[in-house]
């Protein structure tokens, strides 16, 4: 079978020839099946038999575009490109018929904006999301698109990056007609055909327009909304520059900007970073050794031992995704007051559109609270989250070990105990798991999966499927105090508090982290987690800084006065009537802790406070990623993206450096070793992974323990 027909299929039914293309798993739009496409459109174009071409899919899925593992490679460019591709079926001198089903995205909604005509099923998914990953559309999606439906609308959809509807589609113009199903298709193609045989009409891409007045208001009154959310992202900007200047050209020198866009945006950091991100999260969900089939173990009831905060919003996740779920706690008024939160919270998603109501009420029947372990001997998995102290953990699972069945999963939500320790405990320790949720638990993203050394393979593969069930993006880490996350965060924080000592504002650190890109600056974060929660977590880890007397000074300081965060409406800020406030009191504070360390308090710029907080956090990375904690760096970078506000569109700490350069942080981190004296040398001790790959000209991904 010659290659092209492995890639797509083609057959003559009277008047029609049809493309089915058929690249497993979706499509994507590499050089072999650009290939076959245009050799079976030659095909189509030679066989005077051939009145009409339909453009479609032998797999699920119409297209996922372009080939984002190709980007960058030679068959990227290579001929034919994806742009020349749309431009031929543009051009085509036959009828060409887009069939797309289930979704079509970047590119592959670009080959079917070339089409004359679409059709799609219902529910099918039709989107440009290429500015997730830190471009435009780049095969005419900028300039086919707006000629097609209004441009701001245009505009705003490639600015979302979210796909919409066929049903949408159709209503904006997009989609001729909406298949009830896949088996409708051939009648309605057949419909079209007949009404619209005959003459192609005068392409209507081609000529230049004009940006209606209110269009471009709609366009600017948009970009002053989303200037936050576009911060340090390059693409949106440009995606609004081709829509706006291309509309006024014809098509030709249009697409010529377009290109010019793409490629400007196609070589920045924010592209790499993102491409980067896209690949890392599919990458995370892959264990060596663990396959699809160890995921056998069924989880159809789940229970949550413990009724805080982190337990309701650890069973809001399960409920919403329609699994049976019991609130276990032995305190009865505490459980009332659960059941009212979690209504409340579920209340204030339907109202807001979230979920339907439909949804609400079968969220709220899943619900069962308990307070006798009896009560759930039958759960498949039960999740611990009780007080973060290994005592009081140990003796919650010695009761689980007694009470549930044999191959229940038992798993704690802990954030950084020995998870070793609490499996020792129990007579089954390879069902033993730990599932970290970040709070608030039904809203953050992130799930690290803690494997001890005897989780077993279907424990583990069960976990991972279910974490995609309940919408979290999930990555596997090994046992270590704080795990991945909060164990990378502790160096980080210190720097931001150690240079508080040494004369830098609060307001300042935060200001140059968000500056930077995170979501919010370390000392607003001390502030919402609790002081004393940072305390409690410092003393846990005691000999990891013992003598060094000025670690977490102002914290206990601060716990001593009760000023425990935003909680206590005091931490390091003030928070009148919950607005933030800088506090003098804790400058004075500050300043008097740094006099009794003998800490000289001096002016600090903004690249120092980064370089510090940030290169810690890399720096612990490497010791994380060479002692098998984490199995690649994409993991880690994983983990920061979705759970501690790291910017998207830097990739993560350990891709940021990458792009610095692993030589550049090394020679930071060596410059404030040297120029931090005592403290330097005690802190800012070079990860000997990051020194080797640093030397070897190596990056951070190009290591890894898979
Ligand atoms: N390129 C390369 N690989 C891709 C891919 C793509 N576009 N889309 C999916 N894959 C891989 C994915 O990594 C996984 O691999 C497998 O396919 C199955 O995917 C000129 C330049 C389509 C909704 O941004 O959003 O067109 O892990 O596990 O959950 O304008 O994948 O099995 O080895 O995710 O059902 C624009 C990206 C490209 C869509 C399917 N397109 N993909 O989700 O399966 S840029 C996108 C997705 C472009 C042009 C520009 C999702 C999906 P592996 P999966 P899924």
């Amino acid at each position: 079978m010659s290659e092209v027909n492995q890639y797509v299929d083609y057959r003559r039914e009277g008047d029609m020839a049809f493309l089915s293309m058929c690249h497993a798993p979706v499509n994507t739009l590499c050089y072999e099946l650009r290939c076959a496409i245009d050799h079976y459109l030659s095909v189509a174009e030679q066989d005077d038999n051939v009145q009409v071409v339909v453009l479609r899919s032998n797999l699920v899925a119409f297209s996922a575009g372009a080939d984002i593992s190709e980007f960058g490679t030679e068959k990227s460019f290579a001929e034919p490109s994806l742009p020349a591709l749309c431009d031929r079926i543009d051009q085509f001198p036959k009828w060409v018929i887009a069939e797309i089903s289930t979704y079509a995205l970047g590119g592959g909604l670009e080959l079917a904006l070339a089409a004359d005509k679409r059709i799609a099923t219902q529910g099918c998914k039709l989107g440009l999301p290429e500015v997730n990953l830190g471009i435009l559309p780049g095969a005419g999606g900028t300039q086919r698109l707006p000629r097609l439906i209004a441009s701001s609308t245009a505009a705003i959809m490639m600015c979302d990056g979210k796909p919409i509807s066929a049903a949408q589609a159709a209503e904006l113009g997009l989609i001729d007609v909406v298949l009830e199903s896949a088996e409708h298709a051939e009648a309605a193609l057949l419909q079209l055909w007949k009404a619209c045989a005959g003459t192609k009409p005068v392409n209507m891409f081609e000529q230049a327009y004009t940006l209606e007045a209110d269009e471009a208001a709609a366009l600017n009154a948009y970009q002053e909304q989303q200037a936050r959310r576009w911060y340090g992202l390059k693409s949106p900007f440009a995606i609004v520059d081709a829509v706006t200047q291309g509309m006024a050209m014809p098509l030709g020198e249009a697409l010529a900007l377009e290109r010019t866009l793409f490629d400007d945006c196609a070589a920045s950091p924010q592209a790499r970073a993102l491409q980067h991100a896209f690949f890392a999260e599919k990458e995370a969900l892959k264990v060596p050794g663990i396959g699809r089939d160890d995921a056998h173990l069924a989880i159809q009831e789940v229970a949550i031992i413990g009724s805080g905060l982190m337990g309701c919003g650890i069973a809001i996740n399960f409920l919403l995704a329609g699994i049976p779920t019991r609130l276990l706690d032995v305190n009865v008024e505490a459980l009332e007051k659960a059941r009212a939160y979690i209504q409340k919270t579920l209340e204030s998603n339907r109202d807001k559109g979230r979920i339907s109501a439909q949804k609400y009420e079968q969220a709220l029947m899943a619900l069962a609270t308990a307070c006798d372990y009896e009560d759930i001997a039958n759960a498949d998995l039960v999740i611990e989250a009780v007080f973060e102290d290994l005592a009081v953990k140990q003796s919650v699972f010695k009761e689980l070990d007694r009470h549930c069945k044999p191959d229940a999963i038992l798993a704690s939500n802990t954030s950084t105990l020995d998870l070793n320790a609490i499996a020792d405990v129990c007579a089954r320790p390879e069902n033993v798991i730990g599932l970290h949720f970040f709070s608030p638990a039904n809203i953050m993203k992130l799930l690290e999966v803690v494997r001890t050394e005897r989780t077993s393979a279907p424990v583990l593969a069960s976990s991972l499927k279910l974490a995609k069930r309940i919408n979290k993006v999930a990555v596997t880490v090994g046992v270590c105090y704080g795990f991945v996350g909060n164990r990378m965060v502790a160096p980080y924080s210190r720097e931001a508090f150690r240079m508080i000592l040494e004369g830098a504002r609060p307001s300042q650190v935060d200001e140059a982290l968000r500056e930077f890109g995170m979501a919010m600056g370390p000392i607003e974060m001390a502030d919402m987690a609790g002081i004393d929660v940072g305390c409690m977590a410092a003393l846990a880890n005691q000999q990891e800084w013992q003598g060094e007397e000025s670690y977490q000074a102002l914290q206990f300081a601060l716990r001593e006065q009760g000023r425990l965060g935003q909680k206590t409406s005091a931490g390091v800020y003030r928070y009148d009537d919950g607005k933030k406030q800088e506090d003098p009191e804790v400058l004075v504070l500050a300043k008097s802790i740094a006099e009794s360390l003998g800490i000289e308090q001096r002016s600090l710029t903004k690249d120092e406070i980064i370089q510090r907080c940030v290169f810690s956090l890399a720096n612990e990375g490497f010791r994380i990623l060479e002692e098998g904690i984490a199995q690649r760096s994409g993991d880690i970078d994983v983990i920061y993206l979705n759970g501690y506000g790291f910017p998207r569109w830097r990739g993560g700490p350990m891709q940021y450096a990458d792009e610095l350069g692993l030589q550049t942080v090394l020679q930071g981190l060596e410059a404030l070793q040297k120029n931090l004296g005592a403290y330097g040398e005690r802190w800012f001790s070079v990860a000997p992974l990051l020194k080797t790959l640093a030397q070897t000209n190596r990056s951070a991904q190009s290591f890894s323990n898979v």
